[in-house]
C-alpha cells in the first residue's frame, strides 16, 4: 500500500487523456489500493488516474458518509444523462477552490470492475456528479473548465504563488 501523489491546476499532465485499461492482473488490483488509500486519506469522495499521474481510464470513489462503500469504475461509459443539477464542486487537484457546475441529474454508466466484469447502474444527485467530474479528469478536463475564464486564471494565479511559497496542501 501506498500514499500517491496528487497533480495540482495548472499541471499539463492534468490535461492527458486516459486510455483503456486492457489488463485485468495483480498489478492493477495494487494500484486500485492505493487510489482508494489515496482518496480516503486526502480525503475526497473520488479519485481519478490521470490526477496521480497514471493516464489510464480507472477512478475510484465513494460517496457514502459513512465511508464505507468503495467502487472501482474501469473504462466507464455514460450510456444515458437526462436532467440538469446544479452544485457545489471542489477538487484534490484544485485544493481550496468550490464553485457551482451544471451536470446531468440522473445518468446510466456502464463500467468494469476490478476483476474486468462489466457493471451497468444508474446514478443520481451527489454519485452523478462525482461520477462525471472523474470522467472529465480521464479526458483531461477540469470542473475550472466549467467557469468563466476570469475565474479560472485567478485560480490559476493563486494556486501557482501558493506552490512557489510551499503552501499548498
Ligand atoms: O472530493 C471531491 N469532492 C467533490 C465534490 C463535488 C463534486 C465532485 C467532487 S470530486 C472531489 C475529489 C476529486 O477531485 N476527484 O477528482
Ligand atoms: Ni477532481
Amino acid at each position: 500500500m501506498a500514499l500517491l501523489n496528487i497533480l495540482h491546476f495548472p499541471d499539463p499532465k492534468l490535461r492527458r487523456v486516459a486510455r483503456p485499461v486492457t489488463l485485468f492482473n495483480s498489478k492493477l488490483k495494487n494500484f486500485v489500493s492505493d487510489m482508494f488509500e489515496t482518496m480516503y486519506e486526502a480525503p475526497g469522495i473520488g479519485l481519478a488516474a490521470t490526477q496521480v499521474d497514471r493516464h489510464i481510464r480507472l477512478l475510484v470513489m465513494d460517496v457514502s458518509g459513512e465511508r464505507n462503500a468503495p467502487r472501482c469504475l474501469i473504462n466507464p461509459e455514460l450510456l444515458q444523462a437526462d436532467g440538469e443539477e446544479e452544485s457545489d464542486e471542489g477538487c484534490l487537484s484544485v485544493p481550496g477552490f468550490y464553485e457551482s457546475v451544471t451536470r446531468a441529474e440522473h445518468i446510466r454508466v456502464r463500467a468494469m470492475d476490478e476483476a474486468g466484469e462489466i457493471i451497468e447502474f444508474e446514478a443520481s444527485g451527489m454519485e452523478a456528479a462525482c461520477i462525471q467530474h472523474e470522467m472529465d479528469h480521464l479526458e483531461g478536463k477540469l470542473f475550472v473548465d466549467y467557469l468563466s475564464k476570469l475565474k479560472r486564471d485567478r485560480i490559476r494565479k493563486k494556486l501557482v504563488k501558493q506552490k512557489k511559497q510551499g503552501t499548498l496542501s
